[in-house]
């Protein structure tokens, strides 16, 4: 019998305990001998967690962006090992116990739409490595609960320049890959989540300068669990609007439909900016607990970062277009 050892960022679903969540403690009592058996989705209950990561990460080169936080980073294991990566099972420990089955190299993504350069472009064709940045950035998850993590990569804006959007583009959609092979989630048989994972920005939110692809964390390459090898980063949306592992990038006249979207209108929108104003139909946004730390934060408007982002929406009802 295993018995994890909990570390104290390590929360339970004692915050906020969503209907689709629930069913997956499996990873919180795996050592409980009469639930053991609750909803396996299907990739072997009960393994111990962290273990079998070991893909080596590259450290990365990159330069200062001067995007920062005066707020601690949150710890590296904490970012790495409490994640969503609902393709790799439901539980926040399930992507590090289950992501090593990912193979991120060789990685291409499609670009198609309203570009003037479409096509499969290889991730080194896609990624300048030596423009790489690093930016500290909160992110706020819809579960209320929120991380502060020092990201590498490169702005969205300059991939966008490469593959030159034509008059048409209005939205960018994302796509997540989603192989059975790779991932145990997506052949589950509780479908959590129509896949592949999807998710869109309107073009002025993905040109924005703080909107970020990430192909690395704490100074190395991006760990299977956290979106290998490059994932979306929106620090002032929640954070299930940073896709990841994405494998296409497609430029639409019309707002995209997304996975959360989806799976439940009433409590998320194609927006998802974050709001302490606004709650979520079945709990209160006005708090954040920050992993690793005691007792809660308020939350703050666009995640804080309103300065940047506010005018995008001036003319928006924020209630309306949650
Ligand atoms: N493809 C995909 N991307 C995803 C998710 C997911 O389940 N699948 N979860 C999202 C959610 S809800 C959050 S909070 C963040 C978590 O990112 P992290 O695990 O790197 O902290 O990833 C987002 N991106
Ligand atoms: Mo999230």
């Amino acid at each position: 019998m295993i018995i994890k050892s909990q570390k104290s960022w390590y929360t339970s679903e004692n915050d906020v305990t969503p209907e689709k969540l629930y069913l997956n403690r499996r990873s919180f009592i795996a050592g409980t001998a009469s639930l053991a058996v609750t909803a396996s989705v299907g990739m072997g209950a009960g393994n111990a967690a962290f273990a079998k990561n070991d893909r080596i990460l590259a450290p990365l080169p990159f330069r200062d962006s001067g995007y920062g936080t005066a707020e601690p980073r949150t710890p590296e294991e904490a970012v790495t090992s409490y994640n969503n990566f609902y393709e790799f099972g439901t539980g926040k420990s399930d992507p590090a116990e289950n992501a090593w089955r990912l193979q991120p190299k060789p990685w291409s993504v499609k670009v198609e739409g309203h570009v003037s350069r479409p096509g499969i472009y290889d991730f080194e064709d896609l990624i300048d490595m030596a423009a790489l940045e690093e930016r500290i950035y909160r992110l706020r998850c819809v579960e209320a609960w929120s991380m502060v993590i020092p990201w590498i990569g490169v702005p969205l804006s300059s991939i966008i320049k490469k593959v030159g959007p034509t008059s048409g583009a209005k939205y960018v959609a994302f796509e997540t890959l989603a192989d059975k092979k790779q991932m145990p989630g997506v052949k589950s048989f509780f479908n959590v989540l129509d896949w592949p994972y999807r998710e869109g920005l309107r073009m002025d939110e993905a040109m924005n300068d703080l909107t970020f692809i990430a192909v690395g964390l704490y100074g190395k390459e991006l760990p299977n669990q956290n979106g290998a090898p490059l994932r979306l980063v929106v620090p002032w949306k929640y954070g299930f609007k940073s896709i990841k592992s994405i494998v296409r990038m497609n430029f639409v006249e019309g707002q995209p439909k997304t996975s959360w979207k989806k799976s439940a209108p009433s409590e998320y929108g194609f927006y998802s900016n974050v709001n302490p104003e606004v709650d979520h139909p079945r709990w209160s946004q006005k708090q954040e607990r920050r992993i690793g730390e005691f007792g809660r934060r308020e939350t703050m408007m666009f995640n804080g970062y309103g300065e940047e982002v506010a005018h995008l929406y001036a003319d928006m009802d924020l209630r309306k277009n949650y």
